[in-house]
């Protein structure tokens, strides 16, 4: 019988968690499949996670539950000029978020992530390199803001992301009166709410924030991302107010309407094998995507 592994992000619904083998963000997932002794990954996530999957161990059937789970940092980027614009950059190292199609990846140098994009950029600057950042302009923006790099930066968004803005959470905040507030946001998020925010990390990162908060126990936390991390986040620290940031005066309603096509019976069909197999990567597109993950992995572990 062919052993099936599922893996869930942490975007995806309380109820395909709890189907999943593995639950994390798309690193903590990514590397979970590479060393999954599996014939058939069910990759409820998006496409480029699947991607990243399939990158990583190639000779499993790795299986994206829906076809239209795609992502707005990949569909803003359009490879062909993405190679022009690598290609106006001779001298740059080109770094790319790992939010990337694969064929974006290869023409990367590095693949990041959010978790160590600080780390490895601020490594590529000791060594005196030049670096063009892709395809998060929001991250690029932040990390340009907060040491002072010049990257050229693609632009591409989040959708999902780029709709936390100042005024909404400036009401927020206002809405909670006298009570200790708090906000973590994603890197995804445009500039001036980062700038405003207690912590900026990863999916992991801000989800382990939560889990050692030794503030005031009558705070409130804000949090700008994804709402599907909430639940974690409520499942770790249930005593704590934590609450979606608001995108518009009363709306805490920000999700990605990629990762909730994981729907149940998606997965369930998955499972026995039905849905899109991540089969139209050939080994020498696959290879030329792998280096710069490598690279990366190599720097971080
Ligand atoms: O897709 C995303 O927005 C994120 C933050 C994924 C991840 O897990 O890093
Ligand atoms: Fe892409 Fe944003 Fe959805 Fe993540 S949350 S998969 S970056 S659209």
């Amino acid at each position: 019988m062919a052993k099936v592994v599922t893996l869930a992000h942490y975007y995806t619904t309380p109820e395909i968690q709890q189907m999943a083998d593995k639950v994390g963000d798309s690193l903590e997932l990514s590397l979970f499949a590479r060393d999954a002794e599996a014939d058939i990954i069910v990759f409820a996530g998006v496409r480029f996670m699947a991607e990243t999957a399939k990158i990583l161990n190639p000779n499993a059937t790795v299986i994206l539950p829906d076809r239209g789970s795609t992502c707005s940092l990949v569909e803003q980027t359009d490879v062909t000029a993405l190679k022009a614009w690598r290609e106006a950059h001779p001298d740059h190292v080109h770094v790319s978020y790992i939010n990337s199609s694969a064929e974006h990846k290869a023409l990367s140098d590095w693949i990041v992530t959010s978790r160590n994009v600080d780390d490895i950029i601020a490594h590529l600057y000791a060594e005196g390199k030049k670096v063009i950042f892709s395809p998060d302009r929001n991250m690029g923006a932040y990390l340009n803001f907060q040491y002072g790099y010049d990257m050229p930066l693609w632009s591409a968004v989040c959708e999902v992301h780029d709709k936390f803005n100042q005024q909404a959470l400036d009401e927020g905040f206002a809405s909670v009166g006298d009570l200790p507030s708090y906000l973590i946001a994603h890197p995804e998020s445009p500039l001036p709410v980062l700038q405003q925010a207690d912590y900026v990390g990863s999916t992991s990162g801000m989800l382990n924030w939560v889990k050692a908060f030794d503030k005031a126990p009558n705070s409130v936390i804000f949090v700008a991302t994804e709402d599907g991390i909430l639940y974690n986040m409520k499942l770790a620290r249930p005593e704590l107010d934590i609450r979606q940031a608001p995108i518009y005066a009363g709306c805490q309603c920000n999700q990605c309407p990629y990762m909730k096509l994981n729907t149940i019976e998606a997965v369930k069909r998955a499972q026995a094998g039905h849905g899109i197999e991540i089969d139209y990567l050939t080994p020498a597109a696959i290879e030329a995507a792998r280096l710069p993950i490598e690279r990366m992995l190599a720097f971080s572990e």
